[in-house]
């Protein structure tokens, strides 16, 4: 079925006249990366296709190639001519609708992801819920339509499985991850552009950040948990951005002996947004039942209206419009 579904995507994407990609909300390594090495193969016949991000591109990912088709401006979705739509790494299906709501047409939608959340909006699903990346799928993608990704596209693809698999260091890193980047490797992927957008990244500024939440890390009641927290205010005193301080979560699942974490942060609107990562547990379940999604190993929520709060004991809580957690 999957191999079925690569060509199938294969046929429609060659016959699109105006087709538009969407990256996920998140602007993250897999999500541009997947999407770029698309449009990368679709400009080898011919065809600049335009990348939908939600928010203006990092500075970490200016460098990966096609990087200037993405854009923020939502007037492409105006145009009644769009005939297929192709949705990257993204597990919100309230996202995408929103977006499609603006087309003035009824195009065909395909999904391509690997969340386990994934509700499976499309027309066209691929969404591999083992797949350690998006980047993966698509790598997938070209090895069964017999495609030779340029080194442009192998390049994107790494990006992507780099940042999801952390390196090759997280859960989601299988027998297959290594063996796509080795593929990669021999595609012509340039390394030292994808190192320079997973690490050489994080200013002095992130890193005090990173401090005040390592200093704050909590032993949970429930064994073999650590919660840590990073207010508004610690934000914004370092003036760093929320882009800055994601990858807070992936450095202590790399670094720390604990099974499960959690960080929490409060948002610029007023929320507290809780990032999970396991090295045993199901979280994406636990976010799912919160409202929120993501990964088996992997995943997060948003309280909505709430705050963090710390007692006189110097213990750590969210404290909700209402009531006290
Ligand atoms: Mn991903």
């Amino acid at each position: 079925m999957e191999s079925y579904i690569h060509r199938q995507i294969n046929n429609l994407l060659l016959k699109a006249t105006d087709p538009v990609f969407i990256s996920d909300e998140r602007i993250d390594g897999d999500s541009l990366g997947a999407s770029l090495a698309l449009a990368d193969y679709m400009a080898s016949h011919g065809k600049i296709v335009p990348v939908y991000v939600a928010s203006p591109i990092p500075e970490q990912y200016q460098r990966l190639p096609r990087i200037h088709q993405c854009t923020t401006d939502l007037q492409l979705f105006d145009n009644p001519e769009i005939d297929l739509v192709v949705v990257f790494d993204c597990s919100d299906d309230q996202f995408v609708a929103q977006l499609m709501d603006r087309i003035p047409g009824d195009p065909v939608v395909i999904n391509i992801d690997h969340h386990a959340t994934n509700n499976r909006y499309g027309h066209v699903n691929q969404v591999v819920v083992d797949a350690p990346a998006t980047a993966a799928v698509v790598h997938r993608f070209f090895e069964e339509n017999q495609i030779i990704p340029s080194k442009d596209a192998a390049t994107c693809l790494l990006t992507g499985l780099c940042f999801d698999t952390t390196a090759f260091s997280n859960a989601a890193t299988d027998e297959r991850a290594l063996m796509v980047a080795s593929e990669l490797l021999l595609s012509g992927a340039r390394v030292q552009d994808v190192i320079h957008a997973m690490f050489h990244n994080r200013s002095i500024s992130a890193l005090r950040v990173w401090g005040l939440a390592l200093e704050r890390i909590e032993e949970s009641e429930k064994k073999d948990m650590i919660s840590t927290y990073l207010t508004r205010a610690d934000i914004e005193e370092n003036q760093v951005t929320d882009d800055e301080i994601d990858g807070l979560s992936n450095f202590l699942n790399l670094v720390t002996d604990v099974d499960t974490l959690r960080v929490f942060r409060e948002t610029a609107d007023g929320h507290v947004k809780v990032s999970m990562r396991s090295l045993t547990q199901d979280v994406s379940q636990m976010a799912k039942e919160q409202g929120g999604g993501g990964h088996k190993r992997a995943a997060g929520y948003v309280i909505s209206d709430a705050r963090l709060v710390c007692n006189q004991k110097g213990c750590w809580g969210v404290e909700e419009a209402n009531k006290t957690v």
